[in-house]
């Protein structure tokens, strides 16, 4: 980088530093521009996206379909709050429920509120329904789960720092080991209505259940009653090679959870989607959100739908997912300890003694790739599903040296 460009990109991370809280610490790189799988910084160097907003942009950064389909909502009419209907969210929640075999969703914004909706949902479902007394609801969750940030949330995350200082925390979520099934069943009681579950889990470092879990967790969840609550945010629309992870073991959950891709890299869109049987708790009233449901969230939502489904991103999830996989395993790699993965999620698990998975994230960033590192030893690669194999074969060449270094 040039003296003039250097001091550009430190100009805004200097702007960053002085004017954003401290709540996260980003790679040292300032983007202004992208498209597909590819991003530019501010001094014209080209990256390629391996987090893909940890798994927001599956169609790809500004997808010609979604942004088209922004554009002319736009144009049109954007937000009416539902004090009113308008005439993209009906066609919008249609589509949404055949694509995933459901009767009925309820839109929100952000993954966080789809996984609120599912608790005050499955709640109250199991005190109308279920007959658990008033109050007394309990959810199970996993060790290692990543469900959000709100207070409610992270009261229920094992993660001391999400934790840490925003007590006290909502009451009747229990947490079991992820991936113990046996854990499971010993922890449920006449009061539980729901589990919550990431079908693998993203921010715990991509980690994947045996199989058989899911399977296990819905029997269970039938014999006693229980909502089975997908959170499909990360998960779902393809990244990991089915149109949702549950597919994997065609298990149907009671409850989906969806985000992040629903919105196409474009507009926050997510939902909490089931049959009347749950969502019949809910009247005129009980729950919402000034933008959930909105013309222009839902013309985004279906061009994204749209996209996934036509481009079969799913598909092509899975077929470069395993070749992809199957490479960075047979890298000879004096730090790696494990490469493990669903479709295009993966994680390479590097060494303690190597320094963690940040100074290779930092070495990618040198020759040109963006990956983000989990859990202080996972390096997460998560390109946008409409990347190139080419591309691919290109980034391996990087990967190679930075791993065997
Ligand atoms: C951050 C993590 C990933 C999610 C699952 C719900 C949500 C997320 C499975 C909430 C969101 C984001 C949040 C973002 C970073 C990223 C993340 F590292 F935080 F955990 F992806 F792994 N369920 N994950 O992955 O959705 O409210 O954010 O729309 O908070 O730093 P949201």
């Amino acid at each position: 980088m040039t003296e003039a460009t250097m001091s550009k990109t430190k100009q805004y991370l200097d702007e960053a530093e002085r004017y954003s809280a401290h709540n996260y610490k980003p790679l040292p790189v300032v983007l202004d521009r992208a498209e597909g799988a590819w991003v530019w910084d501010v001094d014209g160097r080209k990256y390629l996206d391996m987090l893909a907003a940890y798994s927001a942009v599956n169609q790809g950064h500004r997808h010609p379909a979604i942004v088209a389909a922004a554009e002319e909502q736009m144009a049109k009419l954007t937000l009416t709050s539902r004090a009113f209907h308008n005439d993209q969210m009906g066609p919008f929640l249609r589509e949404l429920c055949e694509v995933t075999g459901f009767e009925q969703a309820l839109p929100m914004n952000t993954g966080a509120e789809a996984v609120e909706t599912a608790i005050k949902m499955v709640r109250k479902w199991g005190y109308q329904k279920k007959g658990v007394a008033a109050g007394r609801a309990e959810i199970i969750c996993c060790e290692g789960n990543f469900h959000g940030r709100t207070t409610t949330i992270v009261g229920f995350s094992s993660d001391e720092q999400y934790r840490d200082g925003f007590g006290p925390f909502t009451p009747g979520f229990k947490l079991v080991p992820y991936g113990d099934i046996d854990a499971f069943e010993a922890a449920i009681t006449p009061n539980t209505v729901g589990f919550l579950v990431e079908p693998v889990q993203g921010e715990g470092g991509v980690v994947i259940p045996p199989s058989g879990y899911l399977a296990a967790a819905r029997a269970l969840c039938d014999e006693h009653r229980i909502a089975l609550m997908a959170d499909e945010i990360q998960t779902g629309l393809g990244r990991t090679g089915r149109m949702f992870c549950c597919d994997w073991e065609g298990v149907r959950p009671d409850v989906l959870i969806v985000g992040k891709a629903l919105g196409g890299g474009v507009y926050p869109v997510s939902a909490a989607i089931a049959d009347r049987e749950y969502m019949d708790v809910f009247r005129p009233g009980d729950h919402g959100s000034t933008f959930g449901g909105n013309p222009l969230g839902a013309a985004v939502g279906r061009a994204s739908l749209r996209v996934i489904v036509e481009e079969r991103l799913a598909e092509r999830s899975d077929e470069l997912g395993s070749w992809f996989m199957q490479q960075l395993a047979e890298i000879d790699s004096p730090h790696v300890t494990e490469v493990r993965g669903k479709g295009l999620m993966i994680g390479v698990v590097v060494r303690e003694e190597s320094g963690g998975a940040r100074p290779f994230c930092e070495a990618l960033q040198e020759r040109g790739i963006l990956a983000k590192e989990t859990h202080h030893t996972v390096i997460r690669f998560a390109p946008p599903l409409v990347i190139e194999r080419e591309t691919l074969e290109q980034a391996l060449v990087s990967i190679r040296e930075v791993l065997t270094a």
